[in-house]
């Protein structure tokens, strides 16, 4: 662990630092060992840039330390210039450190010497120099010695960027190509077309900038809302700006992949050019998120034309090897029905609409391997045969990569259950994301080469990448909330040995870690300190409120009120009384709150936390805590904003006993429910209430429908009655109606809260 000690009393240095190991570089170098000496850094620390020409990595070097620390360091290819007791870091060509990215770095009394057979691996080696400085501003400090041998695990280490939900300025890539780069990141997949906006200038189609480059307006809140903000959305990149920015990657040792969505994902280039689609439009640039059934259509050869045209373009603008053409979420609904394409099918003896599609990528991919470049695909290029020389992404999960390698083809793993990180990395996120749960740890603990591989499969796997979705990411802060720490994490995973890897190590790096994201100015997320909160069961059918957090510093105080005058340190669960908010937050050991009061709203009543005997098992996620979900005493009166407390079922009723443990007297009986076709989830048909004193013979008390339920309703039985038992029934459609999303598949059914009166 390395330990700062501020010293205030020297002026120019205010900042010592005692350093016993490496514990704070990350990703963690492939080896460290303590040294004796130490090196005092100060702004009279000279760079030598000796032999070959190291300047460009020196300058990059002083425009982060002017970044973070306010000063730049002399410069010069000859250490004679400086004087000959001043310190210097010497950058020196290697010639026996042959790997790419591969470096050497020693601290010693009066030198820090940065050796590589290329210049990316000195370039890595100040990108480590850069973490052994304080993560706080400084004028001076100490660095104890130290050797660090370093290389990459894998070749292809990735950060993928979504500009066409929503856009991102030019400096803001910049700036995402910054924290790649000090993250040892060598790929840059930039997403720069799809339904909802395209993003780069073609010159000979105009129109795909001006008009879809822009949309009429945007969904606002979850999928499924239906509620849209009325406000027109632009932004694209000219090729000026993409030069620019490939030339600030290319200097930062990134390379940039392009990726130009197709077949599918293509609304706002049909909204350009009505003739690429099947039907002819007219189609408008896509204002809500999702799948879409208009594509490319792939029985006119004028659509191949203008890919063709438009790769041209784009394999000008990028030098990388590979070009990404997309491949994923291609419904085949419109060739199916339209007659070129059929006509496609029949001539070229397809056997369906998937071999259409893998004709497709196949055709692509011959004009691209002609221009002497490759492509890679989303793993659905795998669907009606895969294309020669392609490269697949795997993002279905691991097996699409499987299946690639097994095919001797080239893999980038970015599984969505580790690499997405647009889904929530907390339970108790504050805004919107698009779903899932990739917490810190799991992303850790990834592993990219998947177990079933073969020893002589293992190397088409080049290695992983994390993908950033932007459906619900609309502002850099949010971006860098995503990704931070999770891509830190990522680093580790891509660039490290495998043997270690050690999350200890690394959860003791978290609080070191965020203090570089502040000097960075970068936003992060803390959720991995969340404080986390859960309704639990306790014993004698009573209610509790769970809280915990990982945090070592941070107590939980809580607080049964509106009034917050009145919390109290937490120490166990406590158990839920009455109706009424109880709320809680972390308290530092200056007694500051340091994270967002959770709220818990409590609504009791008859049946709160009694037994609860389910007749059809809750399905996959949505299993909550089984029966007692409907009768926790959280009623989700804003929509299904935390899925954990519904239960949902797929394709069967659903019906509840509740026992009352006696006799008791009720006024009414309420099912709260929630409903969301655009996700498949219908209301019940109908719901039957049932009343019984011995849990066995029960009495038929009503049948209630609501052919007008809204997203949150309620089905009702209100009459006096008196029983120990009381059964819902509630009866699911049998399968979704046509004309209805999801028909012909079972309909899900979700259910909250039983409410007895
Ligand atoms: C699936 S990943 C998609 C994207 C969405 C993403 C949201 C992939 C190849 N397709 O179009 O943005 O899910 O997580």
């Amino acid at each position: 662990m390395i330990k700062y000690i501020p010293i205030l009393f020297l002026s120019f240095c205010s900042y010592h630092l005692i350093a016993q190991n490496n514990q704070q570089v990350t990703p963690a170098p492939a080896f460290t060992q303590n040294q004796t000496g130490v090196f005092h850094f100060d702004k009279k620390t000279g760079i030598v840039s000796a032999g070959k020409n190291y300047d460009k990595e020196a300058l990059l070097f002083n425009d982060l330390l002017q970044q973070f620390y306010g000063y730049r360091l002399p410069i010069s290819k000859n250490a004679s210039k400086f004087s000959s007791n001043s310190n210097k870091i010497i950058l020196q060509f290697n010639a026996t450190i042959k790997d790419e990215g591969a470096y050497e770095l020693q601290v010693a009394d009066h030198s820090i010497l940065i050796s590589s057979g290329n210049s990316t691996g000195i370039f890595y080696g100040l990108q480590t120099l850069l973490q052994l400085l304080p993560p706080e501003k400084m004028d001076a400090c100490d660095i104890a010695g130290i050797l660090i041998k370093d290389k990459p695990r894998f070749a292809y280490r990735g950060m993928h960027l979504d500009v066409a939900r929503h856009f991102s300025s030019a400096a803001f890539v910049k700036k995402y190509i910054d924290y790649l780069a000090m993250h040892k990141y060598n790929n840059f997949h930039w997403h720069l077309t799809d339904d909802q906006g395209w993003r780069i200038e073609i010159k000979k189609y105009p129109l795909l900038t001006s008009v879809g480059g822009c949309r009429a307006e945007t969904l606002v809140g979850r999928y499924g809302s239906d509620l849209y903000d009325n406000t027109p959305y632009c932004g694209f990149y000219t090729q000026q700006q993409i030069k620019e920015i490939v030339a600030y990657a290319t200097a930062r040792h990134i390379n940039v992949i392009p990726e130009i969505e197709m077949p599918g994902h293509a609304m706002a280039a049909l909204a350009s050019y009505p003739y690429l689609g099947c039907t002819k439009g007219p189609y408008k640039t896509f204002e809500t998120w999702g799948v879409i059934e208009d594509v490319f259509c792939a029985g006119n050869d004028s659509t191949f034309h203008f890919l063709e045209d438009v790769l041209t373009e784009v394999m000008a603008l990028f030098p990388s090897k590979y070009i990404h053409i997309g491949g994923d979420e291609c419904p085949k609904e419109r060739w199916k029905h339209c007659v070129q394409c059929q006509k496609r099918i029949k001539d070229n003896h397809l056997k369906d609409e998937f071999a259409l599609q893998s004709y497709f990528i196949q055709r692509i991919e011959k004009f691209i391997n002609k221009n002497g470049r490759s492509i890679i695909g989303w793993d659905e290029i795998l669907e009606g045969g895969l294309a020669p020389n392609a490269t697949v992404m795997s993002w279905r999960g691991e097996q699409g990569g499987i299946e690639a390698a097994k095919q001797k083809h080239n893999v980038i793993m970015t599984p969505g259950e580790w690499c997405y990180f647009d889904h929530s990395q907390s339970l108790n996120e504050d805004s919107i994301t698009i779903g899932g749960y990739v917490p810190l740890e799991k992303v850790y603990g990834y592993e990219p080469i998947p177990a079933s591989l073969k020893p002589d499969e293992i190397h088409y796997i080049l290695g992983a990448q994390a993908n950033l979705w932007t459906e619900y990411i609309t502002n850099p802060k949010k971006i860098e909330y995503m990704i931070f720490p999770r891509m830190t994490a990522l680093s580790e995973v891509l660039w490290s040995p495998k043997a270690s890897r050690n999350w200890d190590s690394f959860e003791d790096r978290i609080p070191q870690l965020m203090k570089r994201y502040k000097l960075w100015g970068a936003n992060y997320s803390n959720a991995f300190y969340d404080l986390q909160a859960k309704v639990v069961p306790l014993p004698h059918y009573k209610i509790g409120w769970y809280l915990s957090t990982k945090s070592k510093n941070d107590k939980i105080i809580i607080a049964n009120s509106e009034s917050l005058t009145s919390a109290y340190e937490y120490t166990e669960p406590v158990e839920i009384k009455t109706s009424g908010l109880w709320q809680a937050a972390l308290q530092d050991e200056n007694k500051k709150i340091v994270s967002n009061w959770v709220k818990q709203q409590f609504l009791l009543n008859k049946a709160s936390g009694k037994p609860v005997t389910l007749t059809y098992p809750p399905a996959g996620k949505y299993a909550g805590s089984g029966g007692f979900s409907l009768v926790d005493g959280v009623v989700n009166t804003m929509g299904m904003s935390k899925s954990s407390q519904f239960l949902g079922f797929n394709g069967s009723d659903m019906e509840a006993i509740v026992d009352l443990g006696e006799k008791t007297v009720f006024q009414s009986i309420n099912l709260h429910a929630f409903a969301q076709p655009a996700s498949w989830i219908y209301p019940a048909t109908q719901v039957t209430f049932y009343s019984s004193d011995d849990g066995v013979s029960f009495t038929e008390l009503a049948t209630v429908s609501l052919p007008d339920a809204k997203r949150n309703h309620i089905f009702q039985y209100q009459k006096p009655g008196i029983a120990q038992f009381i059964k819902i029934k509630a009866d699911a459609l049998k399968v979704i109606p046509s004309g209805l999303p999801g028909a012909g598949y079972k309909p899900w059914i979700f259910f909250d809260e039983i409410e007895i009166n």
